[in-house]
């Protein structure tokens, strides 16, 4: 481009100074012949340049080939390894859904038991709701009968305290007959004692004489039904044959005139029965018996 303007203004100066261009001549020659070698050195220049843009072409081509080449195996190796994590992917996947489908038949496992303990469960409760309304229905029936009992006994209770009250009154009203009885006794036969000690019949007669009497002496019915009804157990009297056999004797010495013997008695059994006493649990008239001397018998002193 330089050497174009270059020539362009030796153009405009040679067609400026057309009427000096004989004197010029010379210098026009020059000139053209230096334009042709401009232009010689331009064409060669040009080649130079085309044969440039041919290496240049070139190794864009190249360029652009290896580009192209590189891309295709990026692409490659990206669409392995797209394939490779789809791979892995799918493994991962196919794992998962195993790890998945295992935990799901354990959850389905687990279900059924927890079904089943279920079914056993409401069976277990519904038996005990049943056992719980038959325990209750027993409990009730129970709380009943205790409620009859407690009044039975609230009855009882009142009629325990009636027949106690009676049996106090009545006990009162014994104490009160049997000392009444008692006056009455001494009043009749004078004053009876009886011993709570069982001895012999000596060691008895000791025991009133000891007390300013002595063995109590029997002469009549009325006597011996008193004495009968006053005693509760047998004791001794003051009659013996100790002296002799077969002749009662009463401890003043004075023989003994009405007897009030049970049946067959007096009968001296084994010879050895000498004293005598007075039975009142069979009879009040008819309860003497002869028995040995050396029996424990309770006593009846008359003082
Ligand atoms: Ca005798
Ligand atoms: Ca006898």
């Amino acid at each position: 481009m330089e050497l174009e303007g270059i020539y362009k203004s030796a153009d405009s100066e040679t067609c400026s100074k057309g009427n000096e261009r004989e004197l010029d001549r010379d210098e026009d020659i020059d000139a053209n012949k230096y334009q042709n070698l401009s232009q010689t050195e331009a064409r060669a220049q040009n080649q130079r340049g085309l044969t440039g843009r041919s290496k240049c072409v070139v190794l864009s081509t190249v360029c652009f080939g290896l580009m192209c080449s590189l891309l295709v195996v990026a692409v490659i190796v990206l669409h392995i390894k797209l394939m490779e994590e789809r791979e892995i992917h799918a493994t991962l996947m196919l794992q998962t859904s195993s790890r998945y489908q295992t935990e799901k038949d354990q959850l389905q496992n687990s279900f059924s038991s927890l079904s089943q303990k279920k079914l056993e469960l409401e069976t277990r409760v519904k038996d005990l709701t049943a056992e719980k309304s038959q325990l209750q229905r027993h409990f009730d029936s129970l709380s009943q009968k205790k409620l009859e009992l407690e009044t039975r006994v609230s009855d009882l209770t009142a009629e325990k305290s009636q027949f106690q009250n009676s049996s106090n009154s009545l006990n009162q009203k014994k104490l009160e007959l049997e000392n009444e009885l008692r006056k009455l006794s001494e009043q009749a036969i004078g004053c009876l004692v009886a011993s709570n000690k069982e001895m012999s019949w000596s060691d008895s007669r000791k025991y009133c004489r000891d007390r300013g009497g002595d063995l109590v002496i029997i002469k009549s019915e009325k006597k011996q039904r008193c004495i009968s009804s006053f005693i509760k157990e047998m004791v001794w009297i003051g009659l013996t044959d100790i002296q002799k056999e077969g002749n009662m004797t009463w401890v003043d010495n004075s023989p003994l005139k009405q007897g009030f013997w049970e049946k067959n008695e007096p009968n001296d059994a084994g010879g050895k029965e000498d004293c005598i006493e007075l039975n009142p649990g069979k009879t009040v008239l008819n309860n003497w018996n002869d028995i040995p001397c050396s029996d424990k018998r309770k006593c009846v002193c008359e003082i």
